[in-house]
Protein backbone atom coordinates (compact mmCIF):
# COMPACT_ATOMS: atom_id res chain seq x y z
CA UNK A 1 0.00 0.00 0.00
CA UNK A 2 1.34 3.45 -0.87
CA UNK A 3 2.27 5.72 1.82
CA UNK A 4 -0.01 8.28 0.56
CA UNK A 5 -3.55 5.84 1.37
CA UNK A 6 -2.58 5.38 4.48
CA UNK A 7 -1.41 9.44 5.21
CA UNK A 8 -4.83 10.57 3.79
CA UNK A 9 -6.95 8.46 4.70
CA UNK A 10 -6.08 7.88 8.81
CA UNK A 11 -8.98 10.04 10.11
CA UNK A 12 -9.15 11.38 13.81
CA UNK A 13 -12.58 9.55 14.78
CA UNK A 14 -14.53 10.80 17.92
CA UNK A 15 -16.55 8.66 20.16
CA UNK A 16 -19.89 9.87 18.56
CA UNK A 17 -18.38 9.39 14.79
CA UNK A 18 -18.16 6.83 12.38
CA UNK A 19 -15.63 6.07 9.94
CA UNK A 20 -15.21 4.13 6.37
CA UNK A 21 -13.66 3.91 2.95
CA UNK A 22 -15.03 2.52 -0.08
CA UNK A 23 -12.35 1.24 -2.73
CA UNK A 24 -13.03 1.08 -6.78
CA UNK A 25 -11.50 0.06 -9.40
CA UNK A 26 -11.48 1.85 -13.12
CA UNK A 27 -10.51 0.88 -16.19
CA UNK A 28 -9.72 4.13 -17.14
CA UNK A 29 -6.57 6.02 -16.58
CA UNK A 30 -5.64 8.60 -13.70
CA UNK A 31 -6.09 11.55 -16.44
CA UNK A 32 -9.28 10.67 -17.22
CA UNK A 33 -10.39 10.34 -13.43
CA UNK A 34 -9.32 13.16 -12.41
CA UNK A 35 -10.57 15.94 -14.64
CA UNK A 36 -14.23 14.21 -13.41
CA UNK A 37 -13.00 14.50 -9.60
CA UNK A 38 -11.30 17.44 -10.04
CA UNK A 39 -13.98 19.76 -10.53
CA UNK A 40 -15.23 21.19 -7.17
CA UNK A 41 -17.59 23.06 -8.70
CA UNK A 42 -19.85 20.59 -11.09
CA UNK A 43 -20.26 17.57 -8.39
CA UNK A 44 -23.48 16.51 -10.73
CA UNK A 45 -21.19 14.94 -13.28
CA UNK A 46 -20.93 11.93 -11.64
CA UNK A 47 -22.82 12.82 -8.56
CA UNK A 48 -27.04 11.98 -9.62
CA UNK A 49 -27.98 12.62 -6.32
CA UNK A 50 -27.14 16.27 -6.63
CA UNK A 51 -29.90 18.12 -8.38
CA UNK A 52 -27.82 21.58 -8.81
CA UNK A 53 -24.49 23.16 -7.16
CA UNK A 54 -23.31 26.44 -7.33
CA UNK A 55 -20.69 28.45 -5.61
CA UNK A 56 -20.81 30.52 -2.61
CA UNK A 57 -16.98 32.07 -2.51
CA UNK A 58 -13.98 31.28 -4.83
CA UNK A 59 -13.23 29.41 -8.00
CA UNK A 60 -12.17 25.92 -6.94
CA UNK A 61 -9.37 26.27 -5.21
CA UNK A 62 -8.43 25.36 -1.60
CA UNK A 63 -10.97 27.34 0.41
CA UNK A 64 -14.02 27.02 -2.06
CA UNK A 65 -17.35 26.96 -0.91
CA UNK A 66 -20.37 25.25 -2.82
CA UNK A 67 -23.83 24.60 -2.16
CA UNK A 68 -25.41 21.44 -2.68
CA UNK A 69 -29.39 20.59 -3.63
CA UNK A 70 -29.76 17.10 -3.78
CA UNK A 71 -32.80 15.24 -5.10
CA UNK A 72 -35.91 14.47 -2.90
CA UNK A 73 -36.35 11.41 -1.27
CA UNK A 74 -33.47 11.62 1.06
CA UNK A 75 -33.37 12.80 4.52
CA UNK A 76 -31.56 16.16 3.55
CA UNK A 77 -32.37 19.06 1.01
CA UNK A 78 -28.98 20.98 0.72
CA UNK A 79 -25.57 21.02 1.86
CA UNK A 80 -22.86 23.56 2.16
CA UNK A 81 -19.39 22.17 1.38
CA UNK A 82 -15.49 23.41 1.80
CA UNK A 83 -12.44 22.18 -0.40
CA UNK A 84 -9.84 20.87 1.73
CA UNK A 85 -7.43 19.42 -0.57
CA UNK A 86 -6.82 19.71 -4.00
CA UNK A 87 -3.72 18.23 -5.05
CA UNK A 88 -3.22 18.03 -8.50
CA UNK A 89 -0.11 16.10 -8.43
CA UNK A 90 -1.08 13.88 -6.07
CA UNK A 91 -4.62 13.00 -7.29
CA UNK A 92 -6.40 13.61 -4.07
CA UNK A 93 -9.04 16.00 -3.31
CA UNK A 94 -10.88 16.45 -0.11
CA UNK A 95 -13.90 18.57 1.16
CA UNK A 96 -16.04 18.95 4.61
CA UNK A 97 -19.61 19.62 5.37
CA UNK A 98 -20.23 23.05 6.81
CA UNK A 99 -23.55 23.59 6.76
CA UNK A 100 -26.88 22.85 5.26
CA UNK A 101 -29.99 20.62 5.87
CA UNK A 102 -29.08 17.29 6.15
CA UNK A 103 -28.24 14.44 8.98
CA UNK A 104 -24.48 14.54 8.47
CA UNK A 105 -22.85 17.27 10.35
CA UNK A 106 -19.20 16.99 10.41
CA UNK A 107 -19.04 14.85 7.42
CA UNK A 108 -15.38 15.12 5.70
CA UNK A 109 -14.28 12.76 2.96
CA UNK A 110 -10.88 12.23 1.21
CA UNK A 111 -10.76 10.88 -2.03
CA UNK A 112 -6.99 9.73 -3.91
CA UNK A 113 -6.87 7.78 -7.08
CA UNK A 114 -3.91 5.86 -8.22
CA UNK A 115 -2.38 4.13 -10.99
CA UNK A 116 -3.58 0.69 -11.10
CA UNK A 117 -0.89 -1.56 -9.93
CA UNK A 118 -2.01 -4.14 -12.94
CA UNK A 119 -1.45 -1.32 -15.84
CA UNK A 120 -3.67 1.14 -17.05
CA UNK A 121 -6.46 1.76 -14.43
CA UNK A 122 -7.36 3.57 -11.91
CA UNK A 123 -7.66 2.79 -8.21
CA UNK A 124 -9.98 5.09 -6.12
CA UNK A 125 -10.01 5.28 -2.54
CA UNK A 126 -12.83 7.10 -0.91
CA UNK A 127 -12.86 7.61 2.98
CA UNK A 128 -14.63 9.98 5.40
CA UNK A 129 -15.91 10.42 8.44
CA UNK A 130 -19.04 11.66 10.06
CA UNK A 131 -21.08 11.97 13.25
CA UNK A 132 -23.49 9.65 14.17
CA UNK A 133 -26.60 11.44 13.84
CA UNK A 134 -28.66 11.32 17.15
CA UNK A 135 -31.08 8.07 16.96
CA UNK A 136 -28.96 6.37 14.79
CA UNK A 137 -26.08 4.12 15.50
CA UNK A 138 -23.15 3.56 13.95
CA UNK A 139 -23.45 0.98 11.65
CA UNK A 140 -26.69 2.92 9.82
CA UNK A 141 -24.59 5.29 9.37
CA UNK A 142 -22.12 3.40 7.64
CA UNK A 143 -24.93 2.06 5.65
CA UNK A 144 -26.38 5.08 4.76
CA UNK A 145 -22.98 6.82 3.76
CA UNK A 146 -20.76 3.99 2.42
CA UNK A 147 -24.58 3.45 -0.29
CA UNK A 148 -24.05 6.83 -1.10
CA UNK A 149 -20.45 7.02 -1.76
CA UNK A 150 -20.61 3.47 -3.87
CA UNK A 151 -23.31 5.02 -6.38
CA UNK A 152 -20.96 8.18 -6.62
CA UNK A 153 -18.27 5.57 -7.41
CA UNK A 154 -20.15 3.24 -9.67
CA UNK A 155 -21.09 6.45 -11.53
CA UNK A 156 -17.65 7.81 -11.65
CA UNK A 157 -16.49 4.35 -13.20
CA UNK A 158 -19.28 5.27 -16.41
CA UNK A 159 -18.42 8.42 -16.57
CA UNK A 160 -14.48 7.98 -16.69
CA UNK A 161 -14.74 5.01 -19.21
CA UNK A 162 -16.65 6.56 -21.21
CA UNK A 163 -14.42 9.74 -21.75
CA UNK A 164 -11.42 7.78 -21.81
CA UNK A 165 -12.99 5.54 -24.93
CA UNK A 166 -13.72 8.95 -26.78
CA UNK A 167 -9.89 10.52 -25.86
C1 LIG B 1 -20.64 13.13 -1.28
C2 LIG B 1 -21.04 12.23 -0.18
C3 LIG B 1 -22.18 12.25 0.57
C4 LIG B 1 -23.24 13.16 0.33
C5 LIG B 1 -24.35 13.29 1.06
C6 LIG B 1 -22.28 11.25 1.69
C7 LIG B 1 -25.49 14.20 0.77
O1 LIG B 1 -25.15 15.07 -0.31
C8 LIG B 1 -26.63 13.34 0.37
C9 LIG B 1 -27.60 12.95 1.30
C10 LIG B 1 -27.57 13.36 2.64
O2 LIG B 1 -28.41 12.97 3.43
C11 LIG B 1 -26.48 14.24 3.08
O3 LIG B 1 -19.51 12.96 -1.77
C12 LIG B 1 -25.85 15.07 1.97
O4 LIG B 1 -21.38 14.00 -1.72
C13 LIG B 1 -26.70 12.79 -1.02
C14 LIG B 1 -26.85 16.17 1.55
C15 LIG B 1 -24.61 15.74 2.56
Amino acid sequence: VPDSVAMYHTHQVGPHQCCSAVIQQISAPVSSVWSVVRRFDNPQAYKHFVKSCHLLVGDGKVGTLRQVHVISGLPAASSTERLEILDEEQHVISFSVVGGDHRLANYKSVTTLHQAPSGNGTVVVESYVVDIPPGNTKEETCVFVDTIVKCNLQSLTQISDKLSRRN
